[in-house]
């Protein structure tokens, strides 16, 4: 078995209120990992909280706060009060409509550039600090197949998250010299809230995304992240690129058309 690196240890995790954040919250506590866990859902972030708290004996802080909205997350971090953070999941993010560009909605797309790209700076900028200056750490960014690659509709959600890739790249080499580690994970299909929350509430349309495929499910991502994070401190996994086994890129998915 796996030797457990992460035991004692804290992570923060944007977006646990649901799909892939909430799993990794789950993940992380089975390993004994203390947790932050912020979302903007105050209530699931309580039922989040007592849930893990019954099941394992780890510490639980919560933050109901916006990513996007940089004095929040100021705010949050003079809450945390210098509390070392050893784990950064930027998970929170979003993608809004499939409409082409040309007639796509100002307002879906100023939620995802904010959330997706600027919400995953503001974390980071606040938080990367204390790992260099500790010279050890962490930075999971949750990257997409939507950041290696481009499909009609994606535009602006392809485009936020090849800036992800991006700026993953940058900050590996902005942190060259230290013992940070940076990394993203890049998954194809995963049942979550995502498609539901792309289509604005439309649950039918969110369910034919995944009809006739086994996608992946946020338990299988969240794994996948424990296991980036319980590397050797010496090992960095720069990019993990993982579909379901009926996807092979961005527009071949295998369906069974009778299911
Ligand atoms: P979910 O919709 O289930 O979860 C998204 C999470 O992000 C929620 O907890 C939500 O919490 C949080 N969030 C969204 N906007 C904000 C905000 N402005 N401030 C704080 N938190 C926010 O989807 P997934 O779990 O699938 O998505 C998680 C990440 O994984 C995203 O970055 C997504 O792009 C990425 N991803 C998803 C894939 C998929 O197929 N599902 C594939 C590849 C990558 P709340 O609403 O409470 O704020
Ligand atoms: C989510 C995967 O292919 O729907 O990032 O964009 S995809």
């Amino acid at each position: 078995m796996d030797q457990n690196r992460i035991h004692g240890k804290t992570v923060l995790i944007t977006g646990a209120t649901s799909g892939i954040g909430e799993s990794c919250a789950y993940a992380f506590a089975s390993m004994g990992t203390d947790l932050i866990i912020t979302g903007r859902r105050e209530e699931n972030l309580e039922e989040l909280a007592r849930h893990i708290k019954e099941q394992y004996p780890v510490e639980v802080i919560a933050g109901n706060f916006d990513v996007r909205d940089r004095e929040a997350c100021i705010r949050f971090m003079d809450f945390l009060n210098n509390r070392p953070v050893d784990i950064l999941i930027n998970n929170a993010g979003l993608s809004r409509g499939l409409e082409p560009a040309d007639k796509a909605d100002f307002d879906d797309w100023d939620e995802m550039v904010d959330t997706n790209i600027k919400g995953l700076l503001n974390m980071t900028r606040l938080i990367v600090p204390g790992m260099r200056s500790r010279n050890k750490g962490f930075i999971l960014n949750l990257g997409s197949i939507a950041g290696h690659d481009s499909y009609p509709g994606g535009s602006v959600y392809c485009a936020t998250k090849h800036a992800v890739a991006a700026f993953t790249r940058s900050l590996k080499m902005d942190l060259s010299g230290t013992k940070v580690r940076v990394g993203m994970i890049s998954p194809g299909l995963v049942e979550t809230e995502f498609s539901k929350v792309r289509f604005h509430g439309d649950e039918d349309r969110a369910k034919q995304v995944y009809k006739g495929v086994e996608p992946l499910s946020a338990g299988d991502v969240a794994e996948l992240i424990v296991f980036m994070a319980n590397r050797p401190s010496h090992v960095n996994i720069l990019d993990l690129v993982v579909m379901p086994v009926d996807q092979s890129s961005v527009f071949l998915l295998s369906r069974n058309e009778e299911s």
